[in-house]
């Protein structure tokens, strides 16, 4: 088990990107990315980490503030109090306390990151993962119009994504659905409804199977898993679970009711990288499909996306798209970049192999304090 020396100091910021649109979904819109990071520093060697939370509590329960006060006050806490420790033996002390997991996945991420520099090596080395070329998919919010929809699909399309995804609302379905698809019929196609619908509207979601999707992301309730199920057997399209699926035993509880033949992983909802690899190997073992969600990352993020990605369990194209998707400039080089053939390049370098730029940091810094 390798270990990690002394925490020397351990650093928060909130940075404030402006996104290149807003971003349209069945609960919210957003037109920055307001992302909290975490700097943690051992002998010189440092990590970065980022929680996926955003200031409202809107997908989750959790929000920039809530995860601000997990971090400082219980999390950091422990750290400081260990001398010489391993990432398993931290996780082990997190597990007192209930829920949080993009919290402890922020901290998980920064230890990740500096125990791979120290060791030098590529964090997907360290994580048991094999070097790739990993699979792009783009997420594209909810439009004002069916043209300015297309016009999205089309550039992505151009740009040779894998797979795409477009969020869906109740009442801002059917007809969507059937404009792409006429205009697109062959691409990889599927929807995001965030939790937008009830059990009730099961009639709704039947009609989805018209449309050859690869999935249906998420049709009911964020915390349900049951009606799922009953929905699942009722519809050809695959559900694909992702707010519902907060750890390893609500995987378990998925696939031992049948509510979904795909899950989608985002690692900061499960609570970091090594819940995520528990949970992409459940998964292969037993015939559900995964793939790496996003939640907007910044290029910190998103690096620990990419190099999640190397393990086996994801097997489909995830929401991991280029930066300038999202940005006009992010904190860090390199920008994540769509090669011509649509796929995306392990960031190179040890640790999550991108560089944080101080002169960016602080262009859009809102808030610092040091914790530990
Ligand atoms: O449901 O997957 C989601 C973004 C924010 C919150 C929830 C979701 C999303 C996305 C975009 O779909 C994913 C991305 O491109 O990072
Ligand atoms: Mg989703």
């Amino acid at each position: 088990m390798k270990r990690i020396g002394r925490i020397d100091s351990a650093e928060m910021f909130i940075v404030k990107l402006p996104l290149v649109k807003p971003f349209e979904t069945s609960f919210s819109v957003q037109t920055h990315r307001e992302a909290l990071l975490l700097k943690i520093t051992s002998n010189d060697v440092y990590g970065w980490g980022e929680s996926v939370t955003s200031p409202d509590p809107y997908y989750s329960y959790e929000t920039n503030s809530t995860a601000a006060h997990i971090i400082k006050e219980f999390l950091v806490a422990i750290l400081m109090t260990l001398k010489n420790f391993s990432v398993e033996e931290v996780l082990h002390k997190f597990e007192r306390i209930r829920g949080h997991n993009m919290a402890k996945a922020a901290v998980e991420n920064a230890l990740l990151d500096l125990l791979a520099r120290k060791c030098e090596l590529p964090l997907f080395e360290l994580i048991g993962g094999k070097s790739k070329k990993i699979m792009s998919g783009i997420s594209i919010g909810i439009k004002e119009n069916i043209d300015d929809l297309i016009e999205s699909i089309q550039i992505a399309c151009d740009k040779k994504y894998q797979r795409i995804k477009i969020k869906i609302q109740k009442g801002k379905d059917i007809e969507i659905l059937k404009a792409v698809r006429k205009t697109f019929p062959d691409i990889h196609l599927m929807a995001d409804a965030n939790a937008d619908y009830s059990y009730e509207d099961s009639h709704i979601l039947k009609q989805f199977d018209a449309f050859n999707l690869m999935m249906i992301e998420q049709p009911l309730s964020y915390d349900d898993i049951h009606l799922h199920s009953l929905l699942q057997k009722q519809i050809n399209t695959p559900i694909c679970l992702d707010e519902s699926i907060k750890n390893l035993n609500d995987a378990k509880t998925a696939a031992a009711l049948g509510s979904c033949r795909i899950i989608n992983i985002k690692q900061g909802r499960v609570g970091g990288m090594t819940k995520s690899k528990e949970i992409q190997e459940f998964c292969r073992n037993n015939n559900i499909k995964a793939w790496s969600g996003g939640m907007l990352e910044t290029g910190i993020g998103r690096a620990f996306n990419i190099h999640l990605q190397t393990l086996p369990g994801f097997v489909l194209p995830g929401d991991t798209s280029e930066t300038s998707r999202y940005f006009t400039e992010d904190i860090v080089d390199k920008p994540v970049v769509l090669e011509p053939d649509g796929f995306i390049k392990i960031p190179e370098g040890t640790g999550i192999g991108v560089r944080v730029v101080p002169e960016r940091l602080e262009k859009f810094k809102v808030y610092y304090e040091r914790i530990g």
